[in-house]
């Protein structure tokens, strides 16, 4: 049994699926530059900063341009996703986590958000959970993003655990390595054959128990 005192959730595609929404956004963008963008491309994408994700698009046609375009584009991305998720309800909360967060609250495990987004404020606030965690760590206040551990590290300063007393919920690549690099157990939440590294995968947050978390 491990001793699991705190938990870390990463938000887009854990908490909610604004996984479509960052798409829809980033392949408008691509198609205005004449570069071909798919889903398998986008998951590279996931726990990406903004900034780097326009890059990392940019690199798949070989286009180069001055950073100060670059930012203008990221603008644009960002506008019509805030578009999007400004739309969100309570009904957006991914099914199984509300009833995840009451079991945490029950056991007294204190918990924390790690996202790489900047619009963390405004995404927690539209479904209605900004009050529900112990400490919010996001795009706004880290200087390294995922794969990069800071973002995690942070929250279990927060939230007073040592990083190997945490466990990190995470849909990306990027946020499983970052949190494997952090020295923190890390649940998928996924597909196992693409979350590779995680000490466990489940493929959505209804499976998560008190239980699993225990057993890592
Ligand atoms: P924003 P997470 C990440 O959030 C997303 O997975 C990634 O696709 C996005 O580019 C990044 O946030 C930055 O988001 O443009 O809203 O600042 O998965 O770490 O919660
Ligand atoms: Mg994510």
């Amino acid at each position: 049994m491990s001793s699991i005192k705190a938990c870390i959730f990463d938000l887009d595609g854990v908490i909610v699926d604004t996984v479509p929404a960052h798409y829809i956004a980033w392949k408008t963008i691509a198609n205005e530059l004449g570069i071909p963008f798919d889903k398998t491309q986008n998951e590279q994408l996931k726990g990406v900063s903004r900034i780097k994700s326009m890059k990392k698009i940019l690199a798949l046609g070989n286009v180069e341009m001055p950073e100060e375009e670059i930012k203008a584009l990221t603008k644009k991305k960002n506008k019509i996703y805030v578009e999007i998720i400004s739309k969100m309800t309570p009904a957006d909360i991914l099914p199984g986590v509300e009833d995840f967060l009451l079991t945490l609250e029950a056991n007294n495990i204190p918990k924390a958000i790690g996202s790489a987004s900047r619009n963390t404020p405004t995404i927690l606030k539209c479904v209605g959970l900004t009050n529900r965690f112990d400490a919010i760590v996001d795009g706004n206040v880290v200087s390294n993003s995922k794969p990069d551990p800071e973002v995690f590290l942070k929250g279990a300063e927060l939230l007073g655990a040592s990083p190997a007393d945490c466990v990190v919920l995470e849909d990306a690549i990027s946020g499983v390595k970052a949190a494997k690099a952090g020295g923190m157990k890390c649940i998928g939440v996924g597909k196992p054959e693409i979350l590779k590294q995680a000490d466990l995968v489940i493929p959505d947050m209804t499976q998560l128990t008190l239980e699993k978390i225990q057993n890592l």
